[in-house]
């Protein structure tokens, strides 16, 4: 327990927080002293903590405790819920389980519980629910995200690692320091920076936006939505059409070559295939030049402007930032790629304040100059099933077993579904087209989530398994990209019946008879400890000390001290090539790669290409409008979304739409009024506001609001009854959330 004199701590994704608790109730989350630029986010959970949308007790639904697995089927989202104990709640679990694996092998089970959980070390749900299935033979498993499926496979092709770069972006310092122009594709969202993955200490990205604009740094905004880019810089706004900003860098980067003003000493020297790329440029390989009329055409930028960009980009220092959003659409390896390539022409890659950088912003570690530590983590074990899907694949898994599939080179089949079970995830709200996951949704026999709300995920369950929320239980923040670890206090006792997910899992381990070689014999605490000596072993060795175990938890929290220079990314690579080679075949930049060219997808082949997307509005039917359904700036997804913070601003209870006064004006529909948005896919409802920082044509609606059906409408307003549900391309099969055509009619 925290020392009685110091302040109760709490961190999440969104921040750290000092909890106040009276009578055994948290009554309020104040912003953690060292953070200049706390997120609203942490006080919607205050209200909802143990109010009526808490899951207090195990619960299973109605049809499936009488007639078993396989009955509930599409009665999952109508029939009710039962309340059993912990005890009967762990035989089922213990009994299906059993079934399954016995009658279907453990890769009929589905738990690639896609998500992002809390923040917290050691009870974060997946690492959790991985390592309990791997000691009864493992499951069926998901790759990459869907924050950027298709860069982290497209990208270690190209510059041999993703996560590797995101991690040592050039660092916000670098930025005020040296760049002079920053072109930033997706704009450089700062309601996305409120987030970083396994908790945030103090908010960086307005600071560093704004200590760069007060530089002398010029930005310019390429998005549909002015906002992405915060009033104060004052960027120059260049509202393309969406999904078209391939089109755009293939031009800019067509006049640097025909005005020669490429860096050809760094073609030469750090990149492969320049010629290949250079030959469909300049339309040699398909008769069609990526000129800047060309290109007009498609993203609807004028030519002119798109010449003067180039010419800009290529006299001094730029910075190209990707917004996460670009590769979140059809042919989402392509933006990417196009402006990896780009930047390799302007020849400023690993130069302070130049080069690329994958979206600024986006998190709050990207260009936050920190240590990245080495920490342990709660291991998980071996899956000994080979079956994967690529995790925006879940429906096609669901819904067509034995059905094969693309991805990365090779071919692959979906494997026979009939237990699935989430925890730290919520799949309605990820997914796309969620109607034909619903459908899909009805398969298996079984489903089983862990939850602490009743939020849709929980609702389409058969066994829910109430959780605790980090407020409930002792853990750490602890992670390599966020300079603060926290210690999380344990600030009230667990709600109702709540159990933590690692005292759920521990409870259906002694069922099964798997309990010693899911705890190893330790404790929650114990665990901790262990997590905290390793780190602090780990740390030793990159010379950087951690305090022990007991000085940790008297203060609360540690900062780790940045490293002296700015981080540059690709620096080392830059300085010496030989040295520090690429891990890509050639260990260079692959503007051509031979590794995808030999895997023949005629939809990602061997360099950048434009290739329209499946819905986009150079191809609409009238009266179509491109719907952005991006991050939400009042939560994280669907977290908190019956937050006091996140209903604030829904006070009609239906999600706000963003829609220009021109198209609103075009279908006669005014300010506040309640909308039908709807195409093939499904409907959901909004509430109009209007604004004309978004390019007409355009509407956008936060991802976020907890699916509420009827029929195939959503009455609260997730967009996700609307997007399509298609992969980026054979090569990553990433999500396209950021493609999708819809109508908008008053209700
Ligand atoms: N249309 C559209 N769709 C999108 C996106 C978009 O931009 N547009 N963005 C996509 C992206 S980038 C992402 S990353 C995904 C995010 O999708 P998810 O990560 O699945 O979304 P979250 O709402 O964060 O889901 C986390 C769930 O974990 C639960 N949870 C929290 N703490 C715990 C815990 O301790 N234990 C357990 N068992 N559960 C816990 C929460 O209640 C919540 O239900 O959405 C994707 N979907
Ligand atoms: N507050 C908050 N912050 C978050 C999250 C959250 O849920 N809430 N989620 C976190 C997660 S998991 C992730 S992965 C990141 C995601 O980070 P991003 O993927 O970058 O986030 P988005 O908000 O979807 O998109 C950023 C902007 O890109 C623009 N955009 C969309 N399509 C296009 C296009 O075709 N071309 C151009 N040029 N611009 C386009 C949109 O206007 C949008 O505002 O955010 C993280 N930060
Ligand atoms: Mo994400």
């Amino acid at each position: 327990m925290p020392d009685d004199k110091r302040d109760l701590l709490t961190s999440s994704h969104w921040g750290t927080y000092r909890v106040e608790v009276k009578g055994g109730r948290v009554t309020a989350l104040r912003g953690f002293e060292e953070d200049a630029d706390p997120s609203p986010i942490g006080q919607g959970i205050v209200d909802v903590l143990d109010g009526p949308t808490r899951i207090t007790a195990p619960m299973v639904r109605e049809s499936w405790l009488e007639g078993g697995p396989g009955t509930a089927g599409d009665r999952r989202s109508v029939d009710g819920f039962v309340a059993v104990t912990w005890a009967e709640a762990n035989r089922l679990v213990a009994e299906e389980l059993t079934r399954v694996r016995r009658d279907h092998g453990n890769s009929a089970i589905y738990a690639g519980s896609y998500g992002w959980a809390s923040a917290g070390r050691f009870h974060h749900a997946q690492s959790q629910l991985k390592r309990f299935l791997n000691c009864i033979g493992g499951c069926t498993s998901s790759k990459n995200t869907y924050s950027f499926a298709a860069a982290e496979v497209l990208v270690p092709h190209v510059l041999g690692t993703f996560r590797g770069h995101l991690d040592t972006m050039t660092s916000w310092e670098s930025v005020a320091s040296d760049c002079e122009l920053f072109v930033a594709f997706g704009g450089v969202p700062l309601k996305n920076g409120q987030i970083s993955q396994g908790g945030t200490g103090a908010h960086v990205q307005k600071a560093g936006l704004l200590a760069a604009h007060e530089a002398g740094v010029r930005f310019v905004n390429v998005s549909p939505l002015a906002s992405d880019v915060m009033e104060a810089v004052g960027a120059e706004w260049l509202a393309l059409r969406p999904n078209t900003d391939v089109a755009l860098m293939l031009a800019l980067a067509q006049v640097v070559l025909t005005e020669g003003l490429e860096d050809r000493a760094f073609l030469d020297r750090y990149t492969v295939g320049f010629d290949r790329f250079a030959a469909y440029l300049n339309g040699q390989s398909d008769g069609v030049a990526k000129t800047p009329d060309w290109a007009a055409a498609i993203c609807d930028i004028p030519a002119d402007t798109i010449r003067d960009l180039a010419r800009r980009m290529a006299a001094g220092r730029t910075m190209i930032s990707t917004a996460y959003a670009l590769t979140r659409q059809d042919h989402g390896e392509q933006p990417f790629w196009a402006a990896i390539a780009l930047a390799a022409m302007l020849g400023q890659i690993g130069l302070p304040g130049g080069g690329i950088g994958f979206g600024y912003s986006a998190m709050n570690n990207n260009g936050l100059n920190r240590t990245p530590i080495n920490f342990a983590s709660f291991p998980q074990g071996q899956n000994p099933v080979p079956d994967f899907i690529p995790v925006a694949r879940v429906t096609d898994l669901l819904g067509n077993p034995g059905g094969r599939f693309d991805y990365d080179g090779q071919s692959y089949t979906y494997p026979d579904i009939r237990l699935v079970w989430w925890a730290g995830g919520n799949p309605f709200h990820h997914h796309q087209d969620l109607n034909r996951m619903r459908r899909a949704w009805a398969r298996p026999e079984t489903i089983i989530a862990n939850e602490w709300c009743w939020n849709a995920l929980a609702r389409h369950a058969d066994i829910v398994l109430p959780c605790t929320t980090p407020l409930e239980r002792s853990d750490l923040a602890l992670t390599p990209k966020d300079p603060y670890q926290v210690v999380m206090d344990r600030a009230i006792a667990p709600v109702g019946e709540a159990r933590d997910d690692h005292e759920i899992l521990r409870g259906i381990a002694a069922e099964m008879g798997v309990e010693e070689a899911f705890t190893e014999g330790k404790s929650a605490e114990e665990w901790q400890r262990w997590i905290w000596d390793v780190s602090r072993q780990q740390a030793a060795e990159q010379d950087v000390t951690l305090p022990d175990w007991d000085s940790f938890q008297r203060e609360g929290w540690i900062k780790v001290p940045p490293p002296e220079a700015p981080t540059i990314m690709l620096e080392a690579f830059r300085a010496d090539p030989e040295s520090h080679p690429l891990a890509t075949p050639s260990g260079r930049i692959e503007i051509f790669s031979e590794t995808i060219a030999g895997f023949g997808y005629d939809d990602c082949p061997g360099h950048p290409v434009w290739q329209e997307p499946a819905e986009w509005l150079g191809q609409a039917g009238p009266g179509a409008l491109h719907l952005i359904s991006n991050q939400p700036a009042n939560k994280l997804h669907s977290q908190l979304d019956h937050g006091s913070v996140s209903e604030a601003d829904r006070p009609k209870g239906v999600e706000p739409l963003t829609m220009h006064p021109e198209d609103a004006a075009a279908r006669g529909l005014v300010e506040g009024q309640i909308v039908r948005l709807h195409n093939a896919r499904g409907a959901c409802r909004a509430e109009l506001r209007l604004s004309k920082a978004i390019r007409p044509g355009v509407i956008q609606m936060a991802t976020g609001a907890w699916y509420n059906p009827e029929g195939e409408m959503c009455r609260r307003g997730n967009p996700n009854v609307l997007t399509l549900d298609k992969g980026t391309s054979r090569l990553a099969q990433g999500p396209i959330a950021h493609t999708c055509l819809v109508w908008v009619e008053a209700e």
